[in-house]
């Protein structure tokens, strides 16, 4: 008789809660030993999580999405018991009756204290029913069962080329996409003066001309220069965010001469920390995101996720390139403590110690470029946030107090936001509350 039994998540080393990035079988699908199930993707790395035994995909317990340790049950599987598999069952599987996975989080509950790995490894499954067959060129094509079949390297690759491997046909054992076949439909792509498409699926393919290739050693030496992982990483969110999302940047000034005055004390009464002006913005963002709930959101569908917690990334620039580390429930803490906690999160950016937990969970970001210089810029909204407040360098400037100008501490803010869920007029009413409340910290306390 068949046996039902859990394909779970098998050691990935110090990885928790590392994000479904693709789901690369569907229910009914027929699969081999060590064939990928779904692929895994942390700040570091691609990992797939293979099937520990022939079988047909009963239940999938997982979305993209979902965040997976060590042990997670990925997908019930019907192991073949010595007869060759028959086709996929439309019945749904008797035993055992597992739950829907709750959103966010990879553990199956309904099947409680099974091994972690089948002992018994089933016949080989019918070849009539092959996990992954060769792709069809047209992605509009792509039908449950027939998801693209490729090793993380090769998803990488072809990520980083912007291609999507549903148009690619693979040309190895099983539909298998090999990395020559990538290179094969790029060259096809600019041979045939089109492009590969935005990698993602959802980003309806750009239709953009070829990339400019120059021959820059014509003009002048050179010299190649790899990019690091976290370039690479970051370098493909923001295509894609700044691609996806319509951007439009607030510009406003805060007058901080009073704040600043607070702060400097403040910084006399606790030697032991560096008290800068990122931590009154965390707070002023904090009494911002609270007044208006939508800048606290993501965008899923037609729904708006409206979160009821705090929590709030901070972009820091270490030798390898941005990081956004996450400061959680940001309301709770007070400044000092979110002073320390800064420093913590950027000494520990710089010493690329961050774990992939400590950098989600983000509600709202904050680039503050104002240890730098800079009078105004427009940082990319790190999606699925919604806004990003950006960050420059105070300067003294004269300002009209009704009788005479003043020299006042201003500080300008640059807030992108996504028009989609945000309008104009709630941008301008957000930096105004800002500027406010940096301008008169009691506020803080209304
Ligand atoms: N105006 C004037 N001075 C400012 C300031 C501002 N807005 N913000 C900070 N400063 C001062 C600080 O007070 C500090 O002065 P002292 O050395 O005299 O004490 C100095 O600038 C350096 O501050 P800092 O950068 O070390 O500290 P921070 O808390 O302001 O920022 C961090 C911490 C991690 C956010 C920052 O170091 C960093 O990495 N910023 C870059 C972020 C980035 O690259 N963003 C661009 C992304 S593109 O969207």
């Amino acid at each position: 008789m068949a046996e039902l039994k859990e394909a779970r998540v098998p050691d990935i080393g110090d990885n928790k809660d590392v994000p479904v990035i693709e789901l690369l079988v569907a229910v009914g699908d027929a699969v081999k030993k060590d064939q990928g199930l779904v692929t895994l993707e942390s700040d570091k790395a691609t990992m797939e999580v293979p099937a520990p035994f022939d079988g047909v995909v009963r239940e999938l317990k997982v979305k993209v999405g979902d965040e997976l340790s060590e042990g997670s049950v990925v997908a019930i599987i019907e192991a073949a018991s010595g007869a060759p598999s028959p086709q996929p069952s439309p019945q749904p599987s008797p035993q055992p009756s597992p739950q829907p996975s709750p959103k966010g989080e990879g553990e199956a509950r309904a099947t409680p204290a099974a091994p972690a790995a089948p002992a018994r490894v089933a016949a080989p499954v019918v070849a009539s029913a092959p996990a992954s067959p060769p792709v069809a060129f047209d992605a509009n094509a792509l039908l449950p069962g027939t998801v693209p079949h490729a090793s993380p390297a090769v998803r990488v690759f072809a990520r980083e080329l912007g291609v999507d491997l549903a148009q690619v046909a693979g040309s190895a054992r099983g539909g298998r996409i090999t990395k020559e076949d990538v290179q094969a439909f790029v060259k096809a792509a600019l041979a045939g003066g089109g492009a590969p498409r935005a990698a993602g699926g959802g980003g309806g393919g750009l239709d953009l001309i070829p990339w400019p290739k120059v021959d820059f050693a014509k003009f002048g030496p050179v010299e190649r220069k790899p990019l690091s992982r976290i370039q690479k990483l970051s370098g493909a969110n923001l295509a894609r965010n700044w691609a996806m999302i319509p951007h439009v940047t607030q510009f406003d000034d805060a007058d901080i001469t009073e704040m600043e005055a607070f702060r400097k004390r403040l910084g006399e009464e606790n030697k032991d920390v560096k008290v800068t002006p990122l931590v009154f913005l965390i707070k002023a963002v904090v009494a911002a995101l609270k007044k208006y709930p939508a800048f606290n959101a993501s965008l899923e569908g037609e729904e708006l996720v409206l979160k009821q917690y705090f929590h709030i990334g901070i972009a820091v620039d270490t030798p390898d390139g941005l990081v956004v580390p996450v400061i959680r429930d940001a309301d709770r803490k007070g400044l000092i403590e979110l002073a320390r906690e800064l420093g913590e999160i950027s000494a520990k950016a710089r010493e690329k110690k961050l774990s992939p937990a400590d950098m989600q969970g983000g509600c709202f970001s904050i680039s503050s470029l104002g240890g730098v210089g800079g009078t105004a810029f427009t940082p990319i909204i790190n999606a699925p946030e919604v806004a990003i407040l950006g960050v420059s360098r105070s300067a003294t400037k004269p300002v009209w107090n009704g009788q005479a100008f003043e020299p006042r501490l201003m500080l300008p803010l640059s807030l992108s936001y996504d028009h989609r869920v945000i309008d104009g007029a709630a941008a301008a009413r957000f930096t105004a509350y800002l500027s406010q409340v940096l301008g008169d910290l009691r506020r803080l306390l209304l």
